[in-house]
């Protein structure tokens, strides 16, 4: 029965690819470099090298319509003292703003949006935009191995890219303080319209939140326990047991075991492999429902060497196709005619 639902929306999906077109907007929220103490922290260079390793070539190749919206540039806020811990809440705040804004447009003119980070801060303004376009809810598949929902004080670090599903969650609402240049952000995501995927570095603080808004999750050992069709299967039917809701990918690659994706600011042993990360978006492809895509925290300068940072890039890139019809069983366009002798 379930299998029979799939392989219909499947059709949709392929549907969706041929027809829409995918939009690149090249964002870098940077939230934890001091433009003092580390001029360049190395995640802004994400875009680019994702660019350079043919991104776009490859989604026209695979039949996409991409309209490259180049880098939002924003200006650096000087001074940003840290708010309580909460660091550069400023100049994330303005940047996030402005993102959202961008998003929103993408959206109405009725566009898949990729935003191609940059760190994960960058989430609030992604997520707030394409909901606020969108005017109805939103499902959002997080992929990551950390929770991103400190609030502001709950945040051990203070880093905001730590931080930005809290500022989303309607039921977190009354837990976050006013922040300079964050009165913009309306919480715009239910918490039971959230799944988590890759989960194995979550902060006991992010426990407690996500267990008593008893948001849906599939960490490693549910990815282990069930296998990633069946994390798939099941995320799916939750967001859209009701309503067919888009859905919002939120990809950090962090999510891929590092030894995959080494050139991420903040690795940890025991990811999703490759197929796995591969495979969550073979499947929200064929749902039809992918609205929004961000791909983040690819950073160049935490390779070690450059075979690290191409094996980082090439499989973001890979994610990226995955959302947009590549399947590993090979694709070919609608209107392919073979050669007649
Ligand atoms: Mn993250």
């Amino acid at each position: 029965r379930v299998k029979k639902k799939k392989k219909k929306s499947s059709h949709v999906g392929l549907l969706m690819v041929l027809l829409c077109t995918s939009v690149l907007l090249c964002v870098c929220v940077c939230d934890p470099v001091s433009p003092v103490l580390q001029p360049r922290g190395g995640v802004e260079r994400g875009p680019d090298v994702i660019r350079a390793a043919g991104l776009v070539e490859k989604l026209q190749a695979q039949g996409c319509a991409v309209k490259d919206y180049g880098n939002l540039s924003f200006e650096e806020v000087v001074p940003d003292e840290p708010v309580g811990r909460a660091k550069r809440v400023r100049a994330v705040g303005g940047a996030n703003q402005k993102l959202a804004e961008a998003v929103s447009r993408v959206k109405r003119d009725g566009h898949t949006a990729v935003m191609l980070g940059g760190d994960h801060s960058l989430a609030i303004g992604s997520i707030h935009g394409h909901a606020a376009a969108l005017q109805s809810p939103l499902g959002v598949v997080w992929v990551d191995a950390h929770a991103d929902i400190n609030t502001p004080l709950t945040s051990p670090t203070g880093n905001l890219h730590g931080q930005p599903m809290s500022y989303l969650i309607h039921e977190l609402q009354s837990k976050i303080p006013a922040l300079p240049s964050f009165s913009w952000v309306k919480p715009c995501v239910a918490a039971k319209d959230l799944v988590y995927i890759g989960l194995r570095d979550v902060d006991p603080e992010e426990h407690y939140i996500l267990k008593l808004l008893d948001v849906k999750t599939f960490s490693m050992t549910e990815v282990d326990r069930l296998g990633i069709a069946r994390v798939m299967e099941e995320t799916c039917d939750y967001l859209t047991a009701k309503v067919k809701k888009p859905i919002h990918l939120s990809y950090d690659i962090d999510a891929i075991d590092p030894s995959v994706t080494p050139a991420t600011g903040t690795p940890v042993v025991g990811g999703l492999s490759y197929r796995e990360g591969v495979y969550i978006t073979e499947h929200l492809c064929q749902t039809g429902l992918l609205s929004a895509v961000d791909m983040v925290e690819v950073n160049p300068a935490r390779g070690r060497t450059e075979d690290e940072v191409q094996s980082t890039v090439r499989t973001a890139v890979d994610v990226l196709l995955g959302c947009f019809g590549r399947r590993r069983e090979g694709n070919h366009p609608a209107d392919y005619r073979m050669p007649e002798p």
